[in-house]
Formats: C-alpha cells, structure tokens, sequence
C-alpha cells in the first residue's frame, strides 16, 4: 500500500451505485475519476447485484483510476473482493463480517469502516479497531430504502459525542443518508459535538446522480469547509451576556433598534392569528407581511428580515411551502423561526415537524411545554412521577429547554406561566405576564412574531433579542391586564397592543421605567 491510512481526506466521501435509475447509462469509472477531480477523497464501490467475478473486475477497474489520483479505493462488505482487486480495504454493515475477522484478513494497513446508527454499534466498532465510521442513516433517501435507523443530526451528535468521551477521538467519522449541497453545511454544524466532529459526508446521489460529478463533488467540498450561513444562536464574536444582569442590560438596545430598524417579518402563520400578529409586529415597530405562498420567501429572504412558520393550520400544501421558504432563509442565512402549534396532537403534525427539523435550520423554537417536549421526544428528563401528563417542574424545564437547545444548536422558547429560554449554554426564566395572555387566541403565535422581529435586527446574540421581546411583551401584558379600562379578555387585547407600542415609545426615549419590574433569572 503506498497511501498512509492516517492520510487520506475523508471530507467528501463518494459511496457508488450502479443503478440505472442513479448511474444512468454512463460509465462507473468516468464518474468515479470525475468525482475525484472535483475533490473526492475516498471511494467505496457499492454494488449489490454483480457477481463475484464481476465485482472483481469492476474493483480493478476503479482501482486503476483511484490509484493515479491516490485516493483509497474501499469494497463495501466484500473482503474478498478487496484482497482480489488489491485495493485499500472494506466498509462493512451490521450485517457483514465481523470486524475482527475483517482485519485478520486485510491487516493492519487495511483501512476498514464500519456503519453504525446507534452508540452501542459505534463504540464496539471504535473497540474493534475501524479507522473510520459511517454514521447514519441521517435522513430517509431513496437510495437505499432499506435503512433500519433515521437518526437525524441528533442521533449523529450522541455518537460523536458517546465516542469521543469513551477515548476514540481519532477514529474518523463521516455520516450518509440524504446528504446533498442544500443539507451538508447544517448538517455539519448540528451534528457537531463539543469535543468530536464529522470528518465529512458520504454521498451517493448527490455526486452519481450529477450530470456534472467533477462539479458536484467541487460544490461538496466547498460547502464542507465553509462556516453555514446562518449564525449559531448566540453570534460567533457577539461578546457573551451571561447572567441575568448583563442581558437585561441589552434589552434596551434591542428594543430601540425594532422601533428604528423596522425590519419585515415574514410570517408563514395560521388562520386564526394572521391579524392580530400583523398588528402585535406593528406596535413594536416592526414591518409584518402575511405570505403564505413558498414561492415568494425568495424574494422576501432578501430583504433583511425574518420568517416565522408557524404550523397552526398545517396542510400538505402548507408543508411544502414551509419547507420551500425555509430553505430560501438558509441559504441567504436570514433568522426563522418555528412555532411546532399543536406538534404532538396528531399523526400529520408530528410528521410535519420531523420533516420541517431535517429541512433547514431553525434560529429558535417557540412552544408550549407539551410542543417542546414532543420536539425533544421525550421529556428530557428522568421519569420522576408515574403520570405522563403531569408538568415538568421548574428545573426540569429549564433542563428540557437547555438540552433540545443544545441538540439543535439554537434558542428553544418554552412559554407557560413562566417562560424559559436557553441558547444551550445559557438558561434564563422570566416571570413576567398575565393570566389574560392565556385567555385570548394566539398570543403565543404573537410572541413567535414579535422574536421574528428581535432576531432579525439582533446580528449576534439571538438569545438576548429573544428574551428582550419577551419581557417587552410580558410586561405590556402585565401592564395592560393592571389598566382600570380594562374588563377582561376582550378589551386586554386592545391595551395589550397600545402597551406594546407605549413601552416602544418609552425606551426610544431613553425612558425605562417598564423595565423595573422585569423578573428574569
Ligand atoms: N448507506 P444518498 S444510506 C449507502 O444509512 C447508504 O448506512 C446508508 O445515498 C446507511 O447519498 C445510503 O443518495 C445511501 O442519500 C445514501
Ligand atoms: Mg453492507
């Protein structure tokens, strides 16, 4: 073997497949060598219908081409083809032989790899000696339906992290499933653990299915190496507001530049609360613009604003729209955020927010305790009581809050009586509000719509806009709810609004008075 194994990049991975359906009636080899110029640094032929002879032969062939470019060439499950058309070594599945015997085989200087979807698989495999993992699958393909795991980035992240502590740092990591230009940069950046990362991705389609392979695989390699476009929750050189003093000390600020800035907010939202969040927007400065149609965030994305998709009246169509304007934010990394309405109440809502987290990146998530928790999976914490139904007590939410924020690499909102915000490091409660809030339709919507407008003027520290919003909004409630003119729900929500808008005219004047009465920790 003339390539060291501790050398090779596996930062775009090319997995083959000679389907027609995904080869068409082009030539493995050309593809394979296309890829290769285009930045590829590993190949595995995966064939799963030729015979051995066959096999052989292609592996040769390939072999031929990998080695000019010295770019190792691995057998997906086969050894014997491996040590037939001397190539580099093997990738093996659950299904295949045993590591060890693997390496009894090929030896030492074999690079071997191993498919793992969950810790346990990745742990025996890093003990057993694979030079590298695959981890996944990520997200359904149509490559390969057969998959028995979908573990999303979150699924990715536990393996890192579980290898990682357990010394197997060095053992190299790509992910598959699903992965093409759109995906692979967010992929990436949620998959991350704090002490491991992905060496890379494996891709199938993405390169085999390319008119243009060389190109293909280029674009990968690009994207692979660039920092996302969105900005992670808490803005890579905002200097850090850690306790509860210093964010108060930036709400001001935040609330000032709603008012001068006025930036659109894009919202994607419900039937039920179109209205009243176009006029929440307004009161706070804001500029609202109620567009449902996905088409039309390319356009909106651009102009410096945010999108909230807020699923409250989900339909098929509605779907697909949410995912079409997501991926319009993503790509021009404008802030989204998400409000999950009702995500664990039916089949249809679960499976539209599972497809709307594997779609794009979400800046921040706001939901009730019963939405976060269905988002989370489970309720993040140990099972304390026997009743399912029986809510979190306060450190458990803020336990909740703080771990799906750290899986997803953003701000989680969680609102009820107290609300809880956390960008995965920092955990903050506020204790602001009012009964009415819960007695008038949508105001939770509204607050998605109104942190719209704070994330979209924050630049940094989305964590800090969000929770200034949140206090401007609570305290106009509390405000609101304390006025003599006011009877009850109805005409709270009236003073709620003209609250909004007198605590924006107040800060615009340096005048912060409202803030006195801000219970934040
Ligand atoms: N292995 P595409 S998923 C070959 O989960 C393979 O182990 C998988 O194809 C696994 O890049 C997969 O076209 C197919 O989505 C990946
Ligand atoms: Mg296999």
């Amino acid at each position: 073997h003339t390539m060291k194994k501790t050398d090779v990049d596996y930062a775009v991975y090319l997995v083959t497949d000679s389907t027609p359906a995904i080869l068409g009636d082009r030539d493995l080899g050309w593809v394979v060598e296309a890829a290769i110029k285009g930045g590829v640094g590993c190949v595995q032929l995966r064939d799963k219908t030729s015979d051995t002879a066959q096999l052989i032969d292609i592996g040769r062939k390939l072999h031929a081409v990998t080695q000019q470019h010295r770019v190792p060439l691995l057998i997906n499950d086969r050894v014997d083809v491996a040590l037939a058309a001397g190539c580099e070594g093997v990738h093996i599945g659950q299904d295949d032989m045993e590591l060890s015997a693997a390496r009894r085989l090929l030896g030492p200087d074999a690079i071997i790899g191993v498919t793992v979807s969950t810790v346990d698989q990745a742990l025996r495999a890093c003990e057993g000696g694979a030079d590298y993992l695959g981890i996944g699958t990520v997200y359904a393909t149509p490559t390969k339906t057969n998959t028995k795991d979908i573990i999303g980035t979150a699924g990715v992240r536990q393996i890192l992290e579980a290898i990682a502590e357990a010394g197997h740092a060095n053992v190299r990591t790509v992910c598959i499933g699903g992965i093409n230009e759109s995906n692979l940069q967010r992929i990436l950046f949620q998959s991350a653990a704090a002490a491991k990362r992905l060496d890379g991705i494996a891709v199938v389609s993405a390169i085999v299915a390319s008119p243009t392979p060389d190109a293909a695989a280029q674009k990968l390699l690009n994207l692979a190496r660039l920092p996302p476009p969105f900005c992670p929750a808490s803005g890579e050189n905002a200097p850090k507001a850690v306790t509860a003093d210093e964010i108060l000390a930036l709400v001001p600020d935040i609330v000032k530049k709603i008012h001068t800035g006025s930036p659109l907010s894009h919202n994607m939202t419900n039937l039920v609360v179109q209205n009243f969040a176009a006029n929440v927007a307004l009161a706070i400065g804001a500029s609202p613009i109620m567009a449902n149609y996905g088409e039309e965030a390319a356009d909106l994305c651009k102009l410096g604003g945010s999108l909230v998709i807020n699923m409250g009246t989900v339909t098929p169509d509605g779907l697909a729209n949410y995912v079409k304007a997501l991926k319009a934010y993503n790509q021009v990394g404008r802030p989204v955020v998400f409000d999950p309405v009702g995500a664990g109440a039916t089949s249809v809502r679960r499976s539209a927010v599972k497809t709307i987290l594997a779609s794009g990146y979400l800046d921040v998530i706001k939901g009730n305790e019963g939405e976060i928790r269905t988002l989370f999976g489970d309720d993040g914490t140990q099972q304390r009581g026997v009743d399912s139904s029986s809510t979190l007590d306060a450190a458990q939410k803020a336990e909740l809050v703080q771990k799906l924020a750290a899986r997803e690499k953003n701000v989680i909102i969680m609102t009820g009586k107290t609300d809880y915000v956390s960008d995965g490091e920092r955990t903050f409660s506020l204790d602001n509000g009012h009964p009415y809030l819960a007695m008038v339709t949508g105001t939770g919507c509204v607050l998605g719509t109104a942190v719209s407008a704070a994330v979209a003027i924050s630049g940094g520290d989305k964590l800090a806009a969000a929770l200034a919003v949140m206090l401007q909004f609570e305290i106009a409630a509390e405000k609101a709810a304390s006025r003599t003119d006011v009877q009850g729900p109805g005409t709270f929500v009236a003073a709620f609004i003209d609250e909004l808008y007198k605590i924006r005219q107040a800060t615009a004047k340096d005048d912060l008075t409202w803030l006195s009465v801000a219970h934040v920790s």
